[in-house]
């Protein structure tokens, strides 16, 4: 079935196109694109320039290109870095003589009198490293004879033209406008393309540590096994050949063939995406506040809150979360781990306490780089008041007891002595959980109903005033008799 609709392919467009106070969905949920070029101007409502020196376009022997950006600033003479792929009979092979096809450099400002390609393989160090928020142009020149789909990882790119070694330019498709992770690239002519990645949010409290590794995990640190040896600058022979060695990679990406035998066969390069790696603020204006305010008690918690910059998932530098430490005693400086605090969370309460003690506190920020701690917060000293658990607890029957008739609802009464602090209590019967522990104080009543059948009952009573001082107990025997008869 034909579905093509020329209405639908009409709202399409409009929904593109932007016009004065109306942003088209291009332009409102894409990232802006970095190079201005007239294939966009319905997209941005705008009028880039079509014609030299600021059309976008670069040409056969340009090392910089000069451009306008959608917010309208004019970019001038910025340079083209020069990238290249060989994949010729002859030119190339891995190290059993095979043919192979490989990503490396252009010499810059090389000419055809000159040998201008340095091929890189996989292990070569990383020559491809954007700093954190950097814009840079690649100019991709092949010098062979298959096209290839070269996939970028974990970031996009804008394709902005090819240019035949015969000095024609081919303009992107109407399909390769926007952004693009993989694109074809052709031999024999240079492909341009502009990329600007950005760190990826993470939407969990992630630490994210840089890739350090040795640059050929599959050879021993110091062998020279695997490396081209060729000088990326000069394209020449290493004059200190290239051995394995442990190696920074950053937030490691790379950039490929995306025919799987291709880039099985070293047609791969790492590349470094730089991420700076500040630590966050301090956190300032810590306090601590005990629940109940003294003089009641018991305290139940102790509650911190602080005070910390907002994290942006934009910006890896800020805090992803808090090390909440505590020492114990006036003069303490033994901080050790209470608990960590994510997701921008800025309070916590502590409950792990022993009553007549002082504490101190402090909290500490973290990023998402796993080192990147901050200083320590100011310094609070809480005092836990003092209370006394219970020595004992009395329980008693009403009636009285040693028996009464089936029939009878027979409360049972409990009372902790030897505290001022109000009591919790737990009843069971027979060895049974009846009533379990509620409120501080109340309730410390349990009634045997009045249908239970004669017989011999233990009732028993636990209490206590917290979890921190010992559980006090006390039983009775009961019975119930039959009625008379
Ligand atoms: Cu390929």
């Amino acid at each position: 079935m034909n579905a093509y609709n020329p209405t639908t392919l009409a709202n399409l467009q409009s929904a593109f196109q932007s016009t004065p106070g109306n942003p088209g969905v291009f332009e409102t949920s894409q990232d802006p694109i970095i190079v201005g070029q007239s294939a966009y101007d319905s997209a941005y409502n705008a009028a880039f320039p079509s014609t030299w020196p600021y059309d976008g376009f670069s040409r056969i022997n340009d090392n910089s290109i000069s451009f306008y950006q959608t917010n309208g600033n004019l970019i001038s003479n910025y340079p083209l870095l020069p990238k290249a792929i060989q994949d010729e009979m002859g030119e190339t092979f891995d190290d059993y003589g095979r043919m192979s096809a490989k990503l490396g450099l252009t010499v810059p400002f090389a000419n055809a009198a000159t040998a201008t390609f340095a091929v890189q393989n996989y292990v070569d160090p990383s020559t491809e490293i954007i700093p954190e928020g950097a814009t840079q142009i690649w100019k991709i020149t092949h010098n062979g004879v298959d096209t290839h789909p070269i996939h970028f990882h974990l970031f996009d790119v804008q394709l902005l033209n090819r240019v035949g070694w015969d000095g024609f330019i081919r303009m992107p498709d109407a399909n390769e406008l926007g952004w693009k992770d993989t694109v074809r690239i052709s031999p024999l002519e240079d492909t341009i393309v502009a990329l600007r990645p950005v760190t990826p949010p993470v939407p969990f409290a992630a630490v994210m540590p840089d890739s350090v590794r040795p640059l050929n995990p599959m050879a021993p640190i110091g062998s020279m096994m695997g490396f081209s040896q060729i000088d990326p600058v000069t394209a020449g022979p290493m004059v200190n050949p290239q051995t394995n060695q442990i190696w920074n990679f950053g937030w490691e990406y790379v950039w490929h063939c995306h025919i799987l035998s291709h880039e099985e066969n070293d047609m791969m390069r790492s590349i470094i995406f730089d991420v700076p790696t500040a630590v966050p603020a301090d956190p300032t204006t810590l306090t601590a506040t005990l629940v109940p305010l003294p003089p009641a008690i018991p305290t139940t918690e102790v509650q911190l809150s602080w005070t910390a910059g907002v994290p942006t998932p934009q910006n890896p530098n800020d805090e992803i979360g808090f090390h909440v430490q505590r020492c114990t005693g006036v003069d303490c400086t033994n901080f050790s781990l209470l608990s960590d605090v994510y997701s921008g969370l800025t309070t916590f309460a502590d409950t792990t306490f022993q009553p007549g003690t002082t504490y101190r506190y402090r909290v500490i920020a973290f990023n998402s780089f796993g080192t990147g701690n901050s200083g320590p917060s100011n310094i609070v000293t809480v005092d836990i008041p003092d209370w006394n658990g219970p020595n004992g607890v009395t329980l008693t029957a009403n009636p009285l007891g040693p028996a009464a008739v089936v029939g009878t609802g027979v409360t049972f009464t409990a009372n902790c002595t030897g505290t001022t602090v109000p009591c919790q209590y737990r009843f069971s019967l027979n060895g049974i959980m009846v009533k379990d522990y509620g409120s501080l104080g109340v309730p410390n009543k349990w009634i045997l109903p009045p249908s239970t059948t004669p017989g011999t009952y233990t009732v028993s009573v636990d209490t206590r005033t917290d979890l921190i001082h010992p559980v006090m107990s006390a039983s009775m025997n009961y019975q119930i008799t039959g009625a008379c008869g």
